[in-house]
């Protein structure tokens, strides 16, 4: 059971909803997701939402490494003692937060490619994506797209121990499908 209690009357009946507000942080966090900048949080606010739909308890923090890099070690290390189990991780630019995050846990990391002004997020893809060998983030599209992923990539993750969460992610799947073959061209 994933669920804490809180309000979760958003519920899995109403898949598409919108989710307006963001505001299920848990104090017993499974998924832990970070952002280089404030400014990310306008991509990594999608993947939030996902969790948030999901019922999965998670924490949020801007953790840069370059800005605050021992902070940045100290919650790598520290995340797996805390109970997380996934941990989510967008940054721009020179993306070099969630191979640095990677490097300090076990933990599996996903790393979501936020689309920086000059380069459109290509050169946060690559930063990300080209992990030499031994220490793997698990990389997703740049952007929206990818946060979104990100946070059900997590719960894809976490529902191998969890029945409840895996009837979720299927109903959510069930919707997207529905929805498909209800769409009419113009
Ligand atoms: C990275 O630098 C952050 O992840 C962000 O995407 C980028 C720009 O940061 P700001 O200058 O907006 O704080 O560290």
């Amino acid at each position: 059971m994933l669920l804490e209690a809180g309000d979760l009357s958003c519920g899995f009946e109403n898949w598409s909803l919108t989710v307006e507000s963001v505001g299920m942080e848990s104090k017993s966090p499974l998924v832990g997701v970070i952002m280089g900048s404030v400014s990310d949080w306008e991509t990594m606010r999608h993947a939030v939402e996902m969790l948030e739909r999901f019922g999965i308890p998670y924490e949020k923090r801007v953790v840069s490494a370059h800005r605050t890099p021992v902070l940045m070690a100290e919650y790598a290390t520290g995340a797996e003692g805390r109970g997380i189990r996934v941990i989510i991780a967008g940054a721009g630019g020179a993306a070099h937060l969630p191979g640095m995050v990677a490097a300090h846990t076990n933990l599996p990391v996903l790393g979501v490619p936020v689309e920086s002004k000059v380069l459109r997020g290509v050169d946060s893809l690559l930063s990300i994506v080209q992990m030499p060998a031994g220490v793997p983030v698990a990389t997703l599209a740049i952007g929206v797209a990818g946060a979104k992923n990100a946070g059900i990539l997590a719960a894809s993750i976490l529902a191998h121990g969890d029945a409840e969460l895996r009837q979720r992610l299927a109903a959510f799947r069930a919707e997207q499908t529905a929805q498909v073959l209800a769409g009419e061209l113009p």
